[in-house]
C-alpha cells in the first residue's frame, strides 16, 4: 500500500509506538524554534534539565513577540535569551530579524525533517514540506536536550486542490474556505495534506499562508509536498542544498478527503470573533471600516507585501482609516525598500511597524472603541487586538489594501486589472542579524533581569481533589481568554506570579483572588477548551493559582499536552448533559487515586448532591506526569 506524506516523514522519525491513529508514539525531533514570548520559560526549564548543548540538528530563538519595549522588562528577556542561546549551543535571531516562522522558512527550514516550535504557528513550515509542530515550550525544551516528542498519531486529511485561483483571490481564501467548512475545532486529531493539481500552481510563500492557519483549525500540523517550487524557493533563498523531493505515492491512503476547486473561490473575510466566521466579501457588503492592518506571520511575505505596494500605488488611504503594515522579515523589508514599494506604500500614507508580530498580538495599534478593523492575521478573538468592542475581520492582502483606500470592506476585484507579483529569482540575503551559538561556552554568562523569576514547582497531585466551581464557560474558550497577552500582561511571561493576577482578567477580574481563597477550585469548559495558541503560561499560571483540574466537553491539542504538563488534569464529560448540572461555586470533590485502573472517575457535587461521570484518557505515562504534579517533577524524579 503506498504511504502518504505525513506517513513517510512520521516514519524516519518514529521512536516509539504504531503509527495507527489515535496511538500514542514519539518521534525524534530535527530542529526547534522558540519565540521571546514563550521562550524564556522554555529556557528556563532546559536549564533546569542541566543539558550542557542542545542536542538537535538545529535550535533557534526569535525575539519577534515583545519588542515594544516601554520598560526594563522585555530588554531584559531579550538579553537573558541571547545569553542562553550563545551559552547553550542554539542560534540567535535578533528583534528586527523578523517573525520567527517567516524568517524559518526563508533561512533554516529543510523539507522532510521535523521541527518543534513553542508557537502554535509553528506549521507554517509544512508550506517547505515539514513536519512542524506547535507545542509548550517545557515540550520544545524536552527535544533540544535529545528527548523525543510524545503525540497521538492523528489522521491524515487529504486536501486536494483542483483548478486555479482567480484574479484578486489568494492563499488567504483557500484556508478561509478550508476553515469554513471544517471550523475551528474540524482539525483537531488531524494532520491536513496538500495534493492535485492546484498545489502546482502555488508559491511556497503561499503555501506557507496555508499551513500557518492550519493551527486554527485545530490540526496538528499541516504539510504540502516538496516539488520543483519548493526546489526553487530554496534556490532564491541561495539554500538549494537543503532540497529533496518528498511526495505522496500516487496509492496513498487517507482518512479522509477533502476537494477545494480553486477556480471557483472568491475573496473572503472570516467575520468576528472566530476564524471560521467566514463569508464572501460580496455577501458582508461595504461595511465602514476604520482601520486595516497588514502583516503577521500569514500574511507579510515578500510577494503578499509586494502586491500590497502595487494596489497602494498612485492612491491614497482614505480618510477615516489607519493603515498599518508590519513586514514578516528583514529580508521582505529590505527588499521592498530596495526596489522602491516602500516609498509607494509610505507615499500612500501607509504607517510602518517594525519586523515583528506587533498589533498581531496586541503589542500596539489596538483600534478605536467600537471599531471594525480588517486585518491579514490569522486569529480574531474576541479582545485579542486590545479593544474589546473592536470587531476584526480577517482577509487577504488584497482585501486588506483595497479596504484600506475604499475605506469600506472591498472585493479587489473592483480594482480592475490583476498583475500576479513573480517570485524572484533571487532574494536579499544577509544573514547578519542571526548571531550564531558561541563554540566556546565557558566564557558565556547568562544575564537575568530582574522580571526573570524562577520556575515555580508543582506539588504532587492529591488523592482527593476537593474544590469550588471557580468559573464555568462556553465552548471554544481560547488561551487569549484564559491567559491574555497584549502590550501590558505579555512583559510579565517570565514572572509566573505577577502573569498569573492576569488569569480570565477579561472575563472575570475576580479568578485569581477567589481560586487562591479556595485553594485551588475547578474550571468548567464547553468543547474546543483551550484552542489557540501554544502558551503554557495557559497552564502555568492556573497552576501556580492552585488548580488541579479543568472539565470541559473537549480540549484543543497544545493546551491539554501544557495542561498535563504542569499537572493539572482535563478531564472530558462522559455523559455531556452533566455540565448542565454543575453552576458555579458548587463544591466538588473527585478520587484520584484509581488513575491507572479506571478511566472514567466520579465527581460528587456536595452542593446539590449528584454524582458525574469524567474521563481522563491519559496514558500510562501522562498518568504518572500528572501524579509527579508536572513533566519537570517527573523528570527530576527519573533522573535521580
Ligand atoms: C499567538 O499567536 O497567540 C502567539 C502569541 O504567537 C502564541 C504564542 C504565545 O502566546 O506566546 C501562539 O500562537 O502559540
Ligand atoms: Fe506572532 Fe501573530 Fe504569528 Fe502569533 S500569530 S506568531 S503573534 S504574528
Amino acid at each position: 500500500m503506498g504511504q502518504n506524506i505525513v506517513q513517510k516523514i512520521m516514519k524516519s522519525h518514529i521512536l516509539t509506538g504504531d503509527m495507527a491513529p489515535g496511538q500514542e508514539i514519539s518521534i525524534g525531533i530535527d530542529q526547534t524554534l522558540t519565540q521571546d514570548a514563550t521562550g524564556t520559560m522554555a529556557y528556563l526549564q532546559f536549564e533546569a534539565m542541566g543539558v550542557p548543548r542542545v542536542k538537535t540538528k538545529l535550535s533557534v530563538s526569535y525575539i519577534d513577540h515583545n519588542t515594544l519595549q516601554t520598560g526594563f522588562e522585555n530588554a531584559d528577556d531579550h538579553r537573558f535569551l541571547q545569553t542562553v542561546a550563545a551559552k547553550y549551543g542554539i542560534y540567535f535571531s535578533r528583534p528586527g530579524n523578523g517573525i520567527c516562522h517567516q524568517v524559518h522558512l526563508e533561512r533554516f527550514g529543510v523539507p522532510g525533517m521535523t521541527l518543534l516550535g513553542s508557537d502554535s504557528h509553528t506549521p507554517t513550515a509544512g508550506g517547505l514540506g515539514m513536519i512542524a509542530i506547535g507545542a509548550g515550550g517545557l515540550d520544545v525544551a524536552v527535544a533540544m536536550g535529545g528527548g523525543p516528542f510524545y503525540l497521538h498519531m492523528p489522521k491524515v486529511v487529504n486536501v486536494k486542490l483542483t483548478g486555479q485561483l482567480n484574479p484578486w483571490v489568494s492563499a488567504k481564501d483557500i484556508i478561509l474556505e478550508l476553515l469554513r467548512i471544517m471550523t475551528v475545532k474540524g482539525g483537531v486529531g488531524k494532520i491536513i495534506e496538500y495534493s492535485g493539481e492546484g498545489v502546482k500552481t502555488l508559491t511556497v510563500p503561499e503555501r506557507a499562508t496555508i499551513t500557518n492557519m492550519g493551527a486554527e483549525l485545530g490540526a496538528t500540523t499541516s504539510v504540502f509536498p516538496s516539488d520543483d517550487i519548493t526546489r526553487a524557493f530554496l534556490k532564491a533563498q541561495k539554500r538549494e542544498d537543503a532540497w529533496s523531493a518528498i511526495a505522496a505515492d500516487s496509492d496513498a491512503v487517507y482518512d479522509e478527503t477533502i476537494e477545494i476547486d480553486l477556480s471557483g473561490l472568491e475573496p473572503m473575510v472570516a467575520q468576528p470573533h472566530s476564524p471560521d466566521n467566514v463569508a464572501r466579501v460580496s455577501q458582508v457588503g461595504a461595511i465602514p471600516v476604520q482601520q486595516v492592518v497588514i502583516g503577521s506571520c500569514t500574511n507579510s511575505s515578500y510577494t503578499d507585501l509586494m502586491g500590497v505596494a502595487r494596489i497602494l500605488k498612485g492612491r491614497k488611504v482614505h480618510p477615516s482609516v489607519s493603515l498599518s503594515i508590519s513586514p514578516g522579515s528583514r529580508q521582505v523589508f529590505e527588499m521592498l525598500a530596495r526596489n522602491g514599494a516602500l516609498a509607494d506604500i509610505i507615499s500612500a500614507g501607509a504607517r510602518i511597524l517594525e519586523t515583528a508580530c506587533g498589533p498581531c498580538i496586541g503589542m500596539g495599534q489596538s483600534p478605536s472603541s467600537e471599531a471594525v478593523t480588517v486585518r491579514t492575521f490569522n486569529r480574531n478573538f474576541e479582545g485579542r487586538s486590545g479593544t474589546v468592542d473592536a470587531k476584526v475581520y480577517l482577509a487577504s492582502p488584497e482585501v486588506a489594501a483595497a479596504t484600506a483606500v475604499t475605506g469600506v470592506l472591498t472585493d479587489p476585484k473592483q480594482l480592475g486589472e490583476f498583475t500576479k507579483i513573480k517570485m524572484p529569482g533571487e532574494f536579499l540575503i544577509d544573514d547578519s542579524m542571526i548571531i550564531p551559538p558561541e563554540e566556546n561556552t565557558a566564557k558565556v554568562k547568562v544575564i537575568r533581569g530582574p522580571n526573570i523569576k524562577p520556575l515555580p514547582v508543582n506539588k504532587k497531585l492529591p488523592g482527593t481533589l476537593k474544590g469550588l466551581t471557580l468559573l464555568k464557560l462556553g465552548d471554544n474558550i481560547t488561551t487569549d481568554h484564559i491567559m491574555p497577552a497584549g502590550a501590558k500582561i505579555l512583559p510579565l511571561r517570565s514572572n509566573i506570579p505577577a502573569i498569573s493576577q492576569f488569569v480570565f482578567s477579561g472575563i472575570d477580574l475576580s479568578f485569581p483572588d477567589r481560586a487562591v481563597d479556595s485553594g485551588g477550585g475547578f474550571v468548567i469548559g464547553g468543547q474546543n477548551y483551550g484552542q489557540g495558541s501554544s502558551r503554557e503560561h495557559a497552564a502555568l499560571a492556573p497552576m501556580y493559582l492552585g488548580i488541579k483540574a479543568i472539565m470541559a466537553k473537549s480540549f484543543a491539542r497544545i493546551h491539554r499536552a501544557n495542561l498535563i504538563n504542569f499537572g493539572i488534569l482535563p478531564l472530558t464529560f462522559v455523559n455531556e448533559k452533566d455540565y448542565e448540572t454543575i453552576t458555579e461555586d458548587d463544591t466538588l470533590e473527585i478520587g484520584t487515586t484509581n488513575l491507572n485502573k479506571e478511566t472514567e472517575l466520579t465527581v460528587k457535587n456536595t452542593t446539590n448532591g449528584t454524582e458525574f461521570k469524567v474521563r481522563h484518557d491519559l496514558t500510562p505515562r501522562q498518568i504518572k506526569i500528572v501524579k509527579a504534579g508536572g513533566l519537570l517533577n517527573y523528570t527530576k524524579q527519573h533522573s535521580s
